[in-house]
């Protein structure tokens, strides 16, 4: 019995066991036909370029989800998603690939025993390692990935490094998904933009865009068909609501754009989600205090 105790080191509403061994033993996934997600912190910011804090994300994020009830008045839902809290992923300071490949590993692992990812960062380039996990047991020609972000990080190489938080989209675009859908940016090199021209799988919508025909969004995320991957970079928001991130950037989204993302979404079938780049080792903050809100309203809309 799950009584949500303070664990602040656990995710709120999370379930008591997070040991893959017990969990193999349990066969939840025999009891209920809903996935089971695991949470998995990457405390990795080692190529952030601006403000960096990010390693300490997953534990002010968790300790920010016991603000919450486990009643959503927004959705009108209670969260009855089975989830799983497996702690922080070792990380090696520096080392952006191999630390990609460590979060491979895990997801793996996950995945291995039906369990599906959800991974707190940390800087944004380690979804290349969920993305690729996923990749052994999803054709990736048939996965759109969701990508809330100020930015596009679609640049071949920042500071003569191929893996990077600022060109991990590229990495992700190299694998060949079927289709990237860019929401909320506003910043860009012009390499970038040239790049994302010539693409014919990706598709941007900026803020101003959402401000003048939103329902042009909802329309076009609700005609994806096939496994979808989300990634959120908190900088994807407007500062003035979600301060504390790496690259803070002005003009950006409001948080009722990201849960109107959400719930179009929910509908469908979504294999891994991502929340990075808060920045931030103050208890309390209010960037992951929306961060933690987010979490738990996309565990509480999935069906
Ligand atoms: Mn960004």
């Amino acid at each position: 019995m799950l009584f949500n105790t303070y664990e602040p080191w656990k995710f709120a509403f999370a379930q008591e066991t997070s040991n893959l061994e017990d969990i193999k033993n349990l066969n939840f996934h025999n009891l209920s036909k809903s996935k089971q997600w695991g949470i998995i912190g990457v405390p990795f910011d080692s190529t952030c370029s601006y403000h960096n804090g990010s390693r300490y994300a997953p534990l002010v994020i968790r300790e920010a989800s016991y603000g919450f009830e486990r009643f959503n008045t927004n959705f009108q839902k209670n969260l009855s998603t089975i989830f799983y809290d497996f702690g922080d992923s070792n990380i090696i300071n520096g080392n952006c690939k191999k630390t990609c490949e460590i979060v491979e590993e895990n997801v793996t692992d996950l995945l291995t025993n039906n369990i599906y990812p959800l991974i707190i960062g940390g800087e944004h380039s380690l979804t290349l390692g969920s993305i690729k996990a996923l990749t052994k047991y999803y054709n990736i020609s048939e996965i759109t990935v969701i990508h809330i972000d100020a930015h596009r990080d679609i640049i071949e190489s920042y500071q003569n490094e191929k893996y990077s938080h600022a060109t991990i989209l590229r990495r992700i675009h190299e694998l060949n998904p079927k289709e990237i859908i860019q929401i909320g940016i506003r910043s860009a090199s012009k390499e970038e933009n040239d790049y994302v021209k010539n693409q014919k799988n990706i598709k941007t919508f900026t803020p101003t865009d959402l401000q003048t025909d939103f329902n042009k969004l909802i329309n076009y995320l609700k005609s994806i068909k096939g496994p979808i991957y989300l990634t959120i970079d908190m900088d994807g928001l407007d500062p003035s609501i979600a301060p504390s991130v790496g690259n803070p950037t002005p003009n950006g989204l409001k948080s009722q754009d990201i849960s109107e993302v959400m719930k179009i979404i929910s509908k469908k079938e979504i294999i891994g989600f991502d929340l990075m780049e808060v920045a931030t080792n103050k208890l309390g903050d209010i960037t992951a205090v929306l961060a933690a809100k987010f979490i738990l309203d996309f565990l509480t809309l999935l069906p």
